[in-house]
């Protein structure tokens, strides 16, 4: 095959987490796009993770929204928008601002995100508008805004690498911010004196380079940052100099922590006393330390106290704002940040200014002269879906965001959503559980066709580029809300194009800031529509234009000068939370994967992806599974009074004792069964609104299936359909078709008709192996010799290689000798299983990298990277490549 000739290059930002980093992006005439790391982006220098990596596979449009849609039927921009305009303002005329609400994402583009706050609070004069950054950084803005007065990051990512001490508390850094960890990792491999220090209920990836794991309890993290405060008291580590010129409260703090004792902080958090004495010792020797912190930490209902509890500890030894030193929250999206930029959660205003100051609120009124602007809180992601259950919002726009998956307890976001007079989903993808819903649907333009500015953890706003056409009537989703806006007849929205926006945005921050303000993005004002296309990552603040050129790390509140109108930071003193007694329950931990993003409908469509890990899990300690009856493979009901889900056991050591970790991509549209969201409770942080996905009450129980399955398949199984017929379906994306594992209830009476229902072919040819004693069953469906689909039956759970079955839909022959192997569900000897894929860029199982391991010829992970080259291109699979081979080399694995 000839390759493909290239376009030009298009320098932009990855789509998925809040690490930012710079993409190459080349698209050749075939419509394939080439995807590299930039090698001159600040965030990455050129690494990409797995996700970022497979970026190209996810920009088929075969799933794409293409047209908008009422009622199921497509429409026309006009009536669609006028409908919306329409309904919307009927709404607000009938029962006034607040019967109307936005609920938006943080992976919309800043210049989207602007637009629809400025329509919301300036014009409707609500502040509703909510977005999934409540479930997300809401805690870790109550904590900077109680500290700082201001929602302010004060480090940089170079912190990481300088310190002496890393903490990661909450983070699974390796899974979920990749780049950053590979930076991590690289550090402190030139540097092994530098130590690192994971905080984390489980044993994650993250700890494969960790010189301690404190495997605390859910919910431990106040109690041990308490108890670090009174040890550096104890110790004579605190800056009494910092802590008099620059901040406040440090006597009621240090005094409530008197009781701490390690004692205490070992009842408290499940965790021996000789590790977290080591951890205190390490702490308060180390002056260059910076904590990370991430969902562990936000998704609680300690959540806004966990996050004072750390930066107290920065505070009292100055370690803040200083290279190597500083509290540092790691945003989760690629535009957490600059959603919080222009204030579009329900309790803020614009440009970090507040809702609840009259002066504020005059400012931003005025700026945009508008004619009212929102004087209260409006409500947060929990309560806005309950107003909307108990009929109090008239009419939802949701956009860049799928809660009916991802919220908090949400069969109550179905029951609202089926309740809601008027519905509209803006997305990229047609049929999402969400999307399932809307009255309106509008496509909006998608990563790679969608222009404009994202900020990053580290407060570094970069560029997003088009370098693709928007497909069907895709439209950028500012564009759409400013339509809106005009149709409802508003003045102030008659943008031409995303740099307009943006310049609106930097003018505003600087509005009588004069410093006074965090943000500020003024020197960024002014710039031609030539000079914001070509403008390169920035941090903020860039209050001048001489700072434009700035390109030194920036860091705030070395010197003090925080937010408060003292210029002082405050102490905070938090009492730990009581701990929950579980009573033969287990405590629901939910987050993310390695390869997965989300709700999947972006990295669902890629087979790399899919590969790694192709169901959805339920992580139980062995001492669990024995106690609930549970064996491995077999299938899980987690079951809390909001709902149930059925998931496949993972029994293992780096499971805490009481704790089930369950992740939370799983959707309808990939497992039914699977979506963790209408198990978890809507508990929450009392301070930031933001819900406790990380602590549910739980009781497991096994699901007594009475037949188990595997299929693979060339064409996406109807989900829809069989979920209707059978408790559990999970199926994936292969390279040439699908995976998917069954279970069911009842017997299946005709196993060559299911597997013809599953082809979608009733008229298959099926070829059958069937032992009715050990109810084992195969069938391979076929349609003129071509292999449809071949379905593995058992009462127990399948054994029969996933890896190796997938290949089987690659031949395009299928002889004799391949039809028995088939049936028998095995290869030769020529074609080895090659596991579970670990790499995903170059897809390596984890068999093949155990054989090497266990052959002898490679006991380090560059020895593995040499012979197969696993682990070579992105890195993100390197710290289970070590698992592997500690594994093999323990004798665990072989
Ligand atoms: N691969 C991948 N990467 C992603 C995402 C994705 O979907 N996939 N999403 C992005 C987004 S939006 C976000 S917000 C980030 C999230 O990034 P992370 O916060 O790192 O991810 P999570 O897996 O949600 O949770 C982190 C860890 O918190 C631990 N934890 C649970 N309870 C406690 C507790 O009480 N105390 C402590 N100390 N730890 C606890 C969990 O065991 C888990 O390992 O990831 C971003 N990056
Ligand atoms: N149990 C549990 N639940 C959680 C979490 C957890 O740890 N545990 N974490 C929470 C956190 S931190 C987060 S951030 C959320 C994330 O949860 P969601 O925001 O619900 O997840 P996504 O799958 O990223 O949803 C984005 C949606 O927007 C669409 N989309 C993508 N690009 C665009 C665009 O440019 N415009 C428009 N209009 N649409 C677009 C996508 O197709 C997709 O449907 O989940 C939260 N929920
Ligand atoms: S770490 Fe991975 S997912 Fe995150 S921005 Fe970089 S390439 Fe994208
Ligand atoms: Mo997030």
């Amino acid at each position: 095959m000839q390759a493909a000739a290239a376009t030009k290059t298009v320098r932009t930002t990855c789509a998925y987490c809040g690490v930012g980093c710079g993409v190459l992006a080349t698209p050749a005439v075939d419509g394939s796009v080439a995807i590299a790391g930039d090698p001159d982006h600040p965030a990455n220098f050129g690494r990409l993770c797995s996700k970022g990596s497979a970026l190209g596979e996810t920009l088929g449009l075969e799933e794409r929204l293409l047209q908008p849609q009422i009622g199921g039927v497509p429409a026309t921009w006009d009536r669609a928008l006028d409908m919306v305009a329409a309904r919307f303002s009927e709404a607000v005329a009938d029962h006034g601002p607040d019967s109307v609400a936005f609920y938006l994402s943080g992976q919309l583009l800043t210049e989207d995100y602007y637009v629809a706050n400025k329509l919301m609070k300036g014009f409707i004069g609500s502040a509703n508008i909510d977005t999934n950054s409540r479930l997300c950084m809401a805690s870790a803005v109550t904590g900077h805004k109680r500290a700082f007065g201001a929602d302010t990051v004060p480090g940089s990512y170079v912190d990481l690498e300088m310190a002496d001490l890393v903490v990661l508390t909450g983070s699974n850094l390796a899974w979920c911010h990749p780049v950053l960890f590979q930076r991590l990792a690289a550090a402190k491999a030139a540097r092994p004196q530098m130590q690192v220090v994971v905080i984390d209920p489980r044993r994650t990836a993250t700890c494969e380079i960790a010189d301690a794991h404190l495997a605390i309890a859910a919910d431990g993290d106040v109690a041990l940052f308490v108890g670090l405060l009174n040890a550096l008291v104890k110790e004579g580590a605190i800056d009494r100099d910092y802590i008099e010129r620059h901040t406040l409260g440090f006597s009621d703090a240090a005094r409530a922590a008197q009781t701490m004792s390690v004692r205490k902080v070992a009842a408290e958090t499940g965790l021996g006393e000789a590790e977290i004495g080591d951890f205190f010792e390490l702490f308060v020797r180390s002056e260059r330390v910076v904590t990370i912190y991430s969902q562990g930490v936000n998704q609680s209902c300690s959540g806004s106290d966990k996050v004072n509890a750390i930066i107290n500890c920065h505070l009292a030894t100055g370690r803040i704002g200083r290279p190597g030193m500083g509290p540092f929250s790691v945003t989760g999206q690629p535009n957490a940040m600059g959603g919080r930029e222009v204030g579009g959660l329900s309790n803020m205003l614009a440009a970090h200014m507040a809702l609840e100051d009259a002066a504020d609120r005059a400012r931003v009124q005025a700026f945009w002269r508008a004619p009212r602007i929102a004087d209260h809180a409006g409500l947060k992601a929990v309560e806005l879906f309950d107003a909307v259950a108990d009929g109090r919002i008239k009419a939802l726009w949701i956009a860049g965001t799928n809660p009916v998956v991802s919220m908090a307890r949400s069969g109550q976001v179905e029951r609202a959503l089926a309740r809601c007079p008027f519905v509209v989903v803006s997305e990229v993808i047609a049929k999402t559980d969400t999307a399932a819903f809307g009255d309106v649907l509008l496509p909006a333009a998608a990563w790679g066709e969608k222009n404009g500015t994202v900020t990053n953890s580290e407060r570094r706003i970069s560029r997003q580029r088009p370098f693709l056409a928007c497909p069907g009537e895709a439209r950028p989703d500012w564009a759409i809300f400013a339509d809106v806006a005009r149709r409802m007849g508003f003045e102030g929205f008659d943008y031409q194009t995303a740099a307009e926006i943006f310049d609106e945005h930097a003018r505003l921050s600087a509005v009588e800031n004069h410093g006074s303000r965090d943000f500020e993005i003024g020197g960024l004002s002014g710039l031609t529509e030539a000079e914001y296309d070509a403008l390169a990552p920035i941090q903020w603040p860039v209050r001048a234009r001489r700072d434009r050129q700035e390109t030194r790390d920036s860091r705030f509140f070395a010197e003090g000068g925080f937010f408060h109108s003292d210029g002082r930071a405050r102490f905070v003193v938090t009492d730990p939370p009581v701990a929950a007694t579980l009573a033969g329950k287990l405590v629901l931990n939910t987050g993310r994967l390695r390869d997965h993003w989300h709700t999947m409908t972006r990295t669902g469509l890629s087979a790399r992806l899919s590969a790694h890990i192709a169901e959805p899990f339920a992580e139980l300690n062995p001492r669990d599974a024995a106690n609930f009856g549970i064996k491995e493979a077999d299938l899980v009901r987690v079951m809390s009074p909001q709902g149930e889900a059925i998931v496949r056991a993972l029994i293992t050591e780096r499971q805490r004792l009481g704790s089930v970790f369950v992740p939370m991509h799983w959707t309808r549209r990939f497992a039914p069964s699977g979506r963790i969201g209408a198990v978890t409770h809507a508990a929450r942080d009392p301070l930031s609104g933001q819900p406790a996905l990380k602590t549910t009450k739980v009781t497991i129980k096994r699901f007594e299936a009475a037949w188990h399955a595997f299929a693979i398949m060339r064409a996406r199984p109807d989900i829809d359909r069989l979920a209707g017929e059978v408790a559990y379906i999970a199926a994936a994306r292969t390279q040439d078709g699908w995976r998917v594992e069954l279970a069911g209830e009842a017997a299946l009476a005709d196993p060559a008709a299911f597997g013809q229902t599953l082809t979608g072919d009733p008229d298959a040819e099926t070829v059958i192996y069937r032992d009715r004693k050990t109810g084992t069953a195969r069938v391979a469906m076929f349609r003129n010799g071509r292999l449809l689909g071949a379905l593995y039956l058992s009462r127990s759970p399948v054994e029969v290689s996933r890896n190796w079955a997938v290949m089987q839909l690659t031949l395009s022959e299928h002889d004799a000798g391949n039809r028995s192997r088939l049936l028998a569900g095995r290869g030769g000897a020529d074609r080895p299983d090659p596991g579970a894929t670990i790499c995903a860029c170059f897809s390596v199982g984890a068999n093949q990298i155990a054989a090497l391991v266990a052959s002898g010829e490679a006991t380090t992970v560059e020895a593995v990277g040499n012979a197969l080259r696993a682990g070579t291109n992105c890195g993100s699979c390197r710290s289970e490549i070590k698992t592997i081979i500690d594994d093999v080399r323990l004798g665990l694995s072989a």
